[in-house]
């Protein structure tokens, strides 16, 4: 076993390209901790079918998000990166936990709450329910030490946490309790169009996302039309103007510079100028991995190939405290003939 401590985290095929707030929020921090980590990353298609998704669709966004993450820099032979469902062990161990989660405290999770109260009753499905046990059971699996998420996503790592120690507590040491290292100091990315909300994939206008995949001449219009303010000052303020500062927090993380650097540079210049910088510096950055996107997609079979040979690396992690936790609930083993 590797002596860096094992990292777990997860995220759904839930669109064709990822946004430039899912690069700079999650994938730049991946790409950084899968030096220091023995991480293991999932596209978590079980999880993703807890809403309803077009089938086929479903299939391509799963090539296209894993796509999109070797491209931008997650290493596959250097991290586990695969397919939730390829790894059967996930839904058999959320079976298991299942078993020993409270009615009542799956029903405290406040993102089951919300996407429930949105739907209706009618449309929630129980694999809505249990959406965080299926969670629990990706992380538990791989005696992760350290699970990096969103603040969102706090509740279902302690659930996770909880779920662990009673197990353990009644059946015996099974499981690694995990850490939950919320991403905190990575910058938030707002809608270009709205700079007080969130740049995000569901959005319900595309004017102010930029997508990694976007042609550039797209993007280009959509940084332009950027919405500002009539002062007229490349200054960062982020409660004055909250337009600019987005957009030189985008440009400061892309180009690897400091806010003070842009600001001087562009100092009585106006927002034009700025704008065409942060054009070229996306441009120069989403351009190759687009490309590199468009070269793992024009390859299915060696994508495949390759998420099938991660697939079988996390599976022998897997099964292993698979075959731990059936044992200690006292599931009967079955003999090989
Ligand atoms: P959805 O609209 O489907 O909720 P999303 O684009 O908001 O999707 P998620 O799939 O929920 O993103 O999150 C994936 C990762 O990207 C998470 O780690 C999240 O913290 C990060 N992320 C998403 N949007 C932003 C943003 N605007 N700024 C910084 N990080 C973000
Ligand atoms: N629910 C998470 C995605 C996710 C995950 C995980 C994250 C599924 N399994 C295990 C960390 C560890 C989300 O919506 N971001």
């Amino acid at each position: 076993m590797s002596s860096k401590p094992r990292l777990y985290s997860g995220m759904q095929p839930s669109a064709e390209s990822l946004q430039i707030g899912n690069y700079i929020g999650a994938l730049l921090n991946w790409k950084a901790l899968q030096q220091t980590h023995d991480a293991y990353f999932s596209i978590v298609d079980l999880h993703a079918i807890t809403v309803a998704q077009d089938p086929a669709l479903l299939r391509e966004n799963t090539r296209r998000t894993a796509a999109q993450y070797i491209a931008a820099g997650i290493d596959p032979s250097a991290s586990t990166l695969y397919v939730q469902s390829h790894v059967p062990a996930h839904a058999q161990l959320a079976w298991v936990l299942n078993t020993i989660t409270g009615f009542g405290e799956a029903s405290r999770m406040t993102q089951f709450k919300d996407k429930s109260a949105r739907q209706g009753t009618d449309a929630t499905t129980v694999g809505l329910f249990a959406y965080p046990t299926l969670m629990a059971a990706d992380i538990l699996l791989y005696d992760t030490q350290i699970v990096p998420v969103g603040e969102d996503q706090r509740q279902h790592v302690e659930l996770t946490r909880d779920l662990a120690e009673r197990f353990n507590s009644r059946f015996g040491p099974t499981f690694t309790v995990p850490e939950v290292s919320i991403v905190r100091d990575t910058a938030k990315i707002y809608d270009l169009q709205n700079p007080a909300a969130k740049m995000s994939k569901s959005a319900e206008s595309h004017a102010g996302v930029i997508w990694v995949l976007d042609e550039p001449s797209v993007t280009a219009k959509k940084i332009m039309r950027a919405v500002t303010d009539a002062d007229g000052g490349v200054v960062f303020d982020r409660e004055n103007k909250p337009g600019v500062s987005n957009l030189l927090t985008i440009y400061s993380v892309m180009a690897e510079r400091s806010v003070q650097s842009l600001e001087d540079e562009y100092a009585g210049r106006g927002y034009g100028d700025l704008k065409k910088g942060l054009v070229e510096v996306v441009a120069g950055t989403f351009g190759p991995i687009r490309e590199r996107v468009q070269e793992l997609l024009g390859d299915p079979a060696e994508l495949e190939r390759l998420l099938a040979h991660n697939a079988e690396r996390a599976a022998s992690v897997a099964d292993v405290t698979l075959a731990r936790a059936y044992a200690g609930v006292g599931l009967l083993p079955r003999t090989s003939q």
